[in-house]
């Protein structure tokens, strides 16, 4: 009778058959219009591929086939992010040197994701780890340098004690180390950072981005734009003048002291004898505390007096300055002035320390309120005992304080980011070096161009000890010569945080075999932006925030063609076993090879995308793969049936429904209504037959989704000659498709008014839009009647008319 789907050997077939026809590779030439279909590359960890990684690959490259058959030039590159921690603690674990391991582990990797079927083009594999690739690291770390963004500073810094390497404020949020949960520290040390703060404004600038909203909201939070007053204090018997930073100026009449960080650098010099000795203690018990301690919420507010007073430039008050750990050295101005009546902290303060609190500001109604709640009281708030400004808005009061402070010279509006800039060196020894050198006559020397790269020497102890760099056991490494001055010169020794090589490998993708330059002008500027970017949310503030910033930076160098790197961004969902989350701690891991052996990449990834909509994940079942495998299987039967029909018009019906909906749906990564309408088909078809016609368009349709099986059917059963994805996707006739209609009723305040026909699944806005049309309803409206709402309730629309 029927033959039956044999996947494996089917599978194997045409990975080898693709490969010798050169099927994916990128046609630099074709005039169709480009796109630039990426992921978010695999770090080749000890881990191998991952069912994490299956869940978004096999997906996006369906989305890839499907723009291909949509008449675009799909350029569809992988690469892997091979330094860093994942791969470098895989080699530390298992004591093979890192060059080697990441060798082995890419070579597998690889291998995995032929399997799965993907198009990527492999003549534009980038490694980030092999030296052709991190010379052009440096190179963009040298033109950052160039730039004035690059720069070394001392600071605090996050410490990881596990990882045994600093850390950016990005990778250790709540104080937590992003790769291993452990709890953070600080140290004080002279490090490397990337000027990202200078892009702030740039990097909340959204517009003409299709991304995930959350996401958007989470860059515009961590970014922190805070828009608020500087006001100037005079120290009382000095010159010194403090300026604080307050978002809320309306409150200054509520002032009643002033709060300086420890770590100011004119706290020195205002400490009067008598308080010299507590501010001592007090600062270098402050120095003692992390930053992440010091912010805590319910953490007890401590400070000590200094002895000095601060006037209040509008009314004159004299207030007492105190140091007080809770202010930060690192954000405003580094004092700030307190306002115990409306600030849940100062109040804290003020009882503690029996300061005066005075109220300044009140709800519409008298009452006093703390501005956590400043949402509510914004707009009809008022000021009280304010001077000249009582009986004042809040927000207009905010305007004119200012101002008048600006005229005096005691003032001024002033944004602040909570943003800061890019900690990027890292104590470990698998990245890229810094391309620095030190000199005792010249200083700090980038190293020019021509001598990159900085190779990482092959014999270094590589396993972190006490939190040195391994390449400063190097003495080979570390001495070299000036390139200014040509005399004695110590190297960096730190590496590059790895989220530097992977801020800028989209530019590389399509130059990736130039050894001339990182990126090709012209091609660049053919490819970018990126037109599809896919990959996980957890990357919100960290990778998604550093591209745009390198690539913008790159943009003001003159290299990169556009200000975005990325034009559409879709995020995968997790996928759980039995609800849970899978870790190799709980045994709960699906290895995606079992399931490859056993049913094939095609059934693997139609049962991933059929889990759920791609951006919400689901919860992993072996069951639910068997009824996919049986699926295909049937299909391939259907391909099979001699041309015989029941019902010419109910196959067109079912044959232009499928086409409409799977193509709505695959443009909404709901692979798995896709799948569904698929399936819906399918058993109809095999009730009433199916022409010959109908199953060229259904495995058209079905290509994306099971690449290996539709290519299999196309060119062996329908005997076609050349590739399923060299054709177009085809397009739905809607006259086809008319459904069959319903009845609607209206009514109009709970009474029957008048009746139309619809189609069943008519939008609440169309179904409003014709029922105002009747003549009946008109008839109400005309009454001068408004509409205030519409219900559609099943097959009810129903007027409330007022
Ligand atoms: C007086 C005041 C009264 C404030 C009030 C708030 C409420 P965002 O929105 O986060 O920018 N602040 C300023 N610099 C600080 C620093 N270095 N360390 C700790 N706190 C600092 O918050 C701005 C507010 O945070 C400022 O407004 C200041 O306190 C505080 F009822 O000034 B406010
Ligand atoms: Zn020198």
């Amino acid at each position: 009778m029927f033959r039956t789907y044999n996947a494996t050997s089917v599978e194997k077939k045409w990975q080898k058959k693709w490969a010798e026809e050169g099927l994916y590779k990128t046609d630099w030439k074709s005039k169709k219009p480009k796109y630039y279909n990426l992921v978010m590359f695999p770090y080749p960890s000890g881990d191998k591929l991952h069912i994490g990684h299956w869940y978004s690959y096999a997906p996006a490259d369906s989305w890839g086939r499907y723009m291909r058959m949509n008449g675009f030039n799909v350029f569809e590159p992988i690469g892997f992010d091979s330094f860093g921690l994942p791969a470098e603690n895989y080699a530390i674990k298992t004591g093979v040197r890192p060059m080697e391991s990441i060798k082995n582990n890419v070579a597998y990797m690889r291998k995995q994701l032929v399997a799965m079927g993907t198009m990527y083009d492999w003549n534009q594999e980038v490694v980030t780890s092999n030296v052709e690739y991190y010379k052009w690291t440096q190179w963009v770390f040298l033109k950052l340098y160039e730039m004035g963004l690059a720069y070394k500073k001392k600071a605090p810094v996050n410490w990881c004690p596990k990882c045994k390497t600093v850390l950016a404020n990005e990778q250790a949020q709540n104080g937590l180390c992003e790769r291993c949960d452990s709890e953070v520290t600080e140290k004080f040390l002279s490090q490397w950072f990337f000027k990202i703060k200078d892009y702030a404004e740039r990097l909340l600038d959204h517009t003409d981005l299709d991304w995930p909203e959350k996401t958007k909201t989470m860059q515009k939070n961590w970014i922190g734009k805070s828009k608020g007053s500087i006001v100037s204090w005079k120290v009382d018997g000095t010159d010194t003048v403090l300026d604080t930073y307050t978002t809320t100026i309306d409150t200054i009449y509520g002032v009643t002291f002033v709060v300086i960080s420890p770590e100011h650098p004119a706290l020195g010099n205002l400490v009067d004898e008598r308080h010299k000795k507590s501010v001592e203690q007090y600062v270098k018990a402050a120095a003692k505390t992390s930053e992440i301690e010091r912010t805590a919420e319910d953490r007890e507010k401590t400070g000590v007096f200094t002895g000095a007073y601060v006037t209040n430039p509008l009314n004159g008050e004299k207030s007492s300055l105190w140091v007080a750990d809770y202010v930060l050295m690192n954000y405003g101005t580094g004092v700030v002035m307190g306002v115990p009546a409306h600030d849940k902290r100062d109040y804290d303060f003020a009882k503690k320390y029996k300061l005066k609190i005075i109220q300044s500001i009140a709800d519409d109604k008298g009452k006093s309120f703390f501005y956590d709640d400043i949402d509510k009281y914004a707009v009809s708030g008022k000021l009280v005992d304010s001077g000249p400004y009582t009986g004042m808005r809040i927000l207009e009061s905010r305007k004119k304080i200012t101002q008048d402070l600006k005229k005096m010279g005691m003032g001024r509006f002033e944004t602040n980011y909570k943003l800061r800039d890019w900690l990027i060196s890292r104590q470990r020894y698998w990245g890229a070096p810094i391309p620095i050198v030190n000199c005792d006559k010249c200083g700090e020397v980038p190293i020019p161009e021509k001598d990159l790269p900085v190779e990482l020497p092959k014999n270094v102890e590589f396993r972190p000890k006490g939190g040195k760099s391994p390449l400063s056991t190097s003495p080979k490494f570390v001495n070299t010569t000036c390139p200014k001055c040509k005399g004695p010169g110590t190297r960096e020794v730190d590496t590059m945080d790895t989220f530097v090589c992977s801020s800028w490998y989209f530019l590389r993708y399509p130059s990736a075999l130039n050894d001339k330059v990182p990126f090709e002008k012209n091609i660049t500027k053919k490819w970018m932006p990126v037109d599809m970017y896919i990959g996980g949310p957890e990357h919100a503030c960290m990778h998604l925030l550093y591209a745009r910033f390198i690539n913008m930076a790159l943009k003001d160098a003159g290299y990169a063609p556009t200000e975005e790197p990325f034009k559409r961004l879709v995020h995968q969902g997790m996928i759980t076993k039995d609800g849970a989350k899978m870790s190799k701690s709980k045994g709960n891991v699906v290895s995606p090879d079992d399931f490859i052996k056993k049913y094939g990449s095609d059934i693997f990834r139609m049962y991933m995308m059929f889990m759920g909509p791609f951006e919400q994940g689901g919860d992993f079942n072996d069951k639910g793969i068997t009824g996919i495998a049986r699926f295909l299987g049937k299909i391939y039967q259907l391909m099979q049936f001699p041309e015989k029909i029941e019902d010419k018009n109910l196959l067109n019906k079912w044959l232009h429904k499928t086409i409409k909906k799977v193509t709505e749906d695959v443009e909404k990564f709901h692979f798995n209504t896709a799948i569904s309408a698929l399936m819906e088909f399918v058993n109809t078809a095999n009730k009433n037959g199916i022409s010959e016609s109908a199953k060229v368009k259904i495995v058209k349709i079905a290509a994306p989704l099971a690449p290996h099986f539709a290519e299999e059917v196309w060119r062996e059963v329908l005997g076609n000659k050349k590739s399923v994805f060299d054709e177009k996707w085809p397009t739905y006739d809607s006259k086809c498709i008319v459904e069959d209609l319903i009845e609607m009723v209206i009514q109009i305040n709970g009474k029957v008014r008048a009746r139309m026909n619809v189609s069943p699944d008519i939008s609440k806005d169309a179904a409003l839009k014709q029922a105002k049309g009747l003549e009946n309803v008109q008839k109400y409206l005309a009454e001068g009647k408004v509409m205030k709402e519409i219900f559609v309730p099943g097959k009810l629309v129903s007027f409330v008319v007022k």
